[in-house]
């Protein structure tokens, strides 16, 4: 019944004859030629005052792969499940050393991921070189499955010469759009997602132009939390209009910092959106590393037919984690509950398991990849402290293509003072035997 137009007029069978009463006996206007209102032209007429219940339609399912009742296997490869876990692994790891480092005073903020490995590399991994990529700031997994190396990650956290955003972001706010078509984090919510609409909009017309070149999307990653934002909405509905090839995954994770879900929406989370901009939509168990995988795969192809469209895929998880270093989410959840997540839901152990399962894996592997990525992450880190820092005096290149005059003369005053006072405005004091600004 969704979306057919009430009319009182029709319940009268001396104004419209026999042919309605047949109609309204099943409280329609079959037969009766619809209104085309050039708002809803599609919608059939009615004499049945139906206002929609929300809660009347059952909630969206949730697909998933990995513990099906139909036993079916994934259709990924050995080699592939095995990349995807040590990953995974890689991406755990660094989080808990960089959030301790954080509290010992090497970096001013982290944050992980933890309970979210399984949406970042899976759904990456069904994604090409060439789609473009915008997202938030929890995907640290999507930057290393696209490429993103260890030393990369740690010149942005230790803000050194080699950080492509020149060391001026927050840790974690990554710059990889040359190295891994993944564009600079920013944190201001929501903003990647209208980003994100004008680069597929840009790809379709590429496409249009060029038809020979190979097809590639854009594809979005946000927050629950951001998706309360009018950016969101704003995004889906031109991306819809305008027909793009664009997927937009939104990582449900039931916190927007201490704002749960239960207090963000009364709707059936945020899939169910998309249909309302007319954008085919699905959720995920975003816990099942298969799932996410093949989901995006799907929605890759859907994306790129019929010339372009978007898609909406919503993954459900468990911000295992505080927010960030800057929150204790002890505060305002249980212990137990998140417990409960880390042991029995954990999309890490869930992937360690089916590999065990498969005899592909085992305790000892285990050790000894653990404690390889340990190494090599503190060996990076402390590498890329070591580097000097890019210089200060580059801070106004890049953000204006002309300076403004203001900005003009806080360039002029910061020259003087660093030219008064060398030793205090010196970055790289820290590191031995680098002078310099
Ligand atoms: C426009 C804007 N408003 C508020 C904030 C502060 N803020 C930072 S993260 C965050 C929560 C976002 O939650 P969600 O999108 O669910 O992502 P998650 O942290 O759960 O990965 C908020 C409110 C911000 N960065 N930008
Ligand atoms: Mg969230």
């Amino acid at each position: 019944m969704l979306g057919r137009t009430y009319r009182a007029f029709a319940a009268r069978p001396l104004a419209y004859g026999p042919q309605l009463f047949r109609a309204s006996s099943s409280a329609s206007n079959v037969g009766y030629p619809p209104i085309p209102f050039p708002g809803a032209p599609k919608s059939p007429l009615t004499t049945k005052m139906d206002f929609l219940e929300p809660s009347s339609i059952t909630p969206l399912p949730t697909y998933h792969v990995m513990s099906s009742a139909e036993g079916r296997g994934p259709d990924v490869t050995n080699e592939q499940a095995l990349e995807w876990y040590k990953n995974m692994l890689t991406v755990n790891i660094m989080d808990s050393i960089m959030f301790e480092a954080q509290r010992h005073g090497r970096l001013s903020f982290y944050m992980v991921s933890a309970g979210e490995e399984a949406v970042m590399i899976g759904s990456a991994a069904a994604l090409t070189p060439d789609d473009v990529i915008t997202c938030q700031y929890r995907e640290t997994g999507v930057f290393l499955q696209r490429g993103f190396t260890l030393t990369d990650f740690m010149s942005q956290l230790a803000a050194n010469h080699n950080d492509p955003g020149k060391g001026r972001n927050m840790p974690v706010h990554y710059s990889g759009k040359k190295k891994v078509n993944v564009h600079a984090v920013a944190s201001t919510l929501a903003t990647q997602i209208p980003h994100a609409t004008g680069a597929a909009y840009a790809l379709k017309l590429d496409a249009q132009e060029d038809p020979t070149r190979s097809p590639s999307v854009a594809a979005c990653y946000f927050g629950d939390g951001a998706a309360s934002e009018g950016d969101f909405h704003a995004a889906l509905n031109v991306a819809a209009v305008k027909k793009c090839p664009i997927i937009f995954i939104c990582r449900n994770n039931g916190f927007a910092i201490s704002t749960p879900t239960s207090e963000q929406y009364i709707g059936d989370g945020i899939a169910v959106r998309g249909l309302g901009y007319g954008i085919p939509s699905i959720r995920v168990d975003g816990t099942d590393i298969f799932a996410v995988y093949e989901a995006t795969r799907e929605a890759r192809r859907r994306a790129l037919e019929n010339g372009g469209q978007p898609v909406l895929m919503e993954f459900m998880s468990y911000r295992i984690s505080h927010h960030s270093t800057s929150d204790d989410s002890m505060a305002y959840r249980d212990r137990s509950e998140v417990e409960n997540w880390r042991t029995r839901h954990n999309p890490v152990t869930r992937l360690k398991v089916w590999l065990e399962s498969k005899g592909l894996w085992n305790e000892e592997m285990d050790k000894e990849v653990r404690s390889s990525i340990r190494a090599a992450v503190l060996r990076e880190l402390v590498e890329a402290e070591k580097l000097p820092k890019p210089k200060l005096s580059g801070i106004f290149d890049d953000v204006y293509a002309e300076l403004t005059e203001e900005a003009e003369e806080q360039r002029e005053e910061m020259m003087r003072l660093m030219t008064k006072y060398p030793e205090e405005y010196d970055i790289n004091a820290h590191v031995d035997g680098i002078k310099g600004l």
